[in-house]
């Protein structure tokens, strides 16, 4: 029995997501929006190409979530993307309005599901999710932290001209300028980055303007689409914690995960290293953090809980 996979909102990410479940064959989709028409329109679109490729599963357009029932995963990107100029928290007050309108429609009909939320402010909203639905917590995750860690593997890759599996680094925290990487376990070949630093491999500054370009990815790629934001690369990290739900492959990822303790934060989701397995998020890793990855960790995740106070301004149901 194929499994079903439903995603909340059918625009840019939500379409490359139901193209890429296709092509991999994870189960049958359910593309769901409020513009039926654009769902419908690509999920037959997306099923016309099976002859070309080969794959068999089921894809329905939908803007009615009676179709969406007993899902197993399901990936939401419902809600509106940056302007150029646009900070993520600027989409806080519609967004929010959305994901609790998509929370209390989904929390009855797929009560099992494994939630993957991608809709910004990302760490805020998930939180506002796993709240509104009242779905367990380590059902409901934040997809951010595998497209931050790629963005920076990329360009580190470039710079050192070393292939991007060889390349090891986590981007945790929050989902905004004040992201985090990792420099203190990020490894290529094996090597400690400070290492290649040390040998004259990468200057140090090189390295920070890499991580200042990997915390501005987001708005880099807004300013040159000037309409919508970037879709492959989130899409492309969507599925990767989707399959490993999906498959048991206890995958070690950076995901917007419920913290009660870990790191010292309680009540929160943040970017952090988890393992995804069957039963959802199965284990919080806690990095043993140097000093600075520390200060700039708290920062982050104070950031957090700073937008989440003020989402509770604007709904004190939360
Ligand atoms: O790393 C990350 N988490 C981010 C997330 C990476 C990139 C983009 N990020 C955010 O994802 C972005 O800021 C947006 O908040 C979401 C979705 O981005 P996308 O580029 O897919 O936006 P689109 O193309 O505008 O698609 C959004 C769809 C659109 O078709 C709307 O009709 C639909 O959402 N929509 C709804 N669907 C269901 N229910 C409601 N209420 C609804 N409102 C709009």
């Amino acid at each position: 029995m194929r499994k079903k996979i439903t995603l909340i909102g059918a625009g840019q990410i939500g379409g490359t997501l139901a193209h890429l479940i296709a092509l991999k064959e994870l189960g049958d989709v359910v593309l769901f929006d409020v513009a039926a028409g654009i769902a419908k329109g690509k999920a037959l679109d997306i099923a016309q190409s099976s002859p070309v490729n080969g794959f068999n599963v089921n894809l329905i357009g939908t803007d009615n979530y009676d179709d969406t029932k007993s899902s197993d995963v399901i990936i939401i990107t419902a809600g509106v993307p940056r302007k150029p100029g646009m900070t993520r928290d600027d989409l806080l007050e519609i967004n929010l309005k959305i994901i609790k309108q998509v929370a209390e429609n989904i929390k009855s009909r797929s009560p099992s599901a494994f939630v993957i939320c991608i809709t910004n402010p990302l760490d805020v909203i998930v939180m506002a999710l796993q709240k509104y639905s009242g779905l367990p917590k380590n059902k409901v995750v934040g997809m951010a932290g595998i497209l931050d860690s790629s963005r920076f593997i990329y360009f580190l890759s470039k710079e050192l001209k070393v292939p991007t599996q060889n390349i090891k680094s986590f981007v945790l925290g929050g989902h905004g300028d004040s992201m985090v990487a990792m420099l203190g376990s990020t490894e290529v070949n094996g090597k400690k980055i400070s290492d290649l630093v040390k040998e004259g491999k990468i200057k140090q500054e090189t390295l920070e303007e890499i991580v200042e370009r990997t915390k501005k990815g987001g708005a880099e790629i807004v300013k040159l689409l000037e309409k919508g934001s970037a879709y492959y690369a989130p899409a492309a990290s969507g599925i990767e914690m989707a399959e490993s739900y999906l498959k048991d492959l206890k995958k070690q990822v950076p995901c917007a995960a419920y913290l009660n303790g870990e790191y010292g934060f309680k009540n929160i989701y943040a970017g952090v290293p988890i393992i995804i397995g069957k039963n959802g998020v199965e284990k919080i890793i806690e990095l043993n953090l140097n000093q600075e990855e520390k200060k700039a960790f708290t920062y982050s995740v104070n950031s957090v809980m700073e937008l989440y106070k003020n989402a509770q301004k604007i709904d004190p149901d939360l």
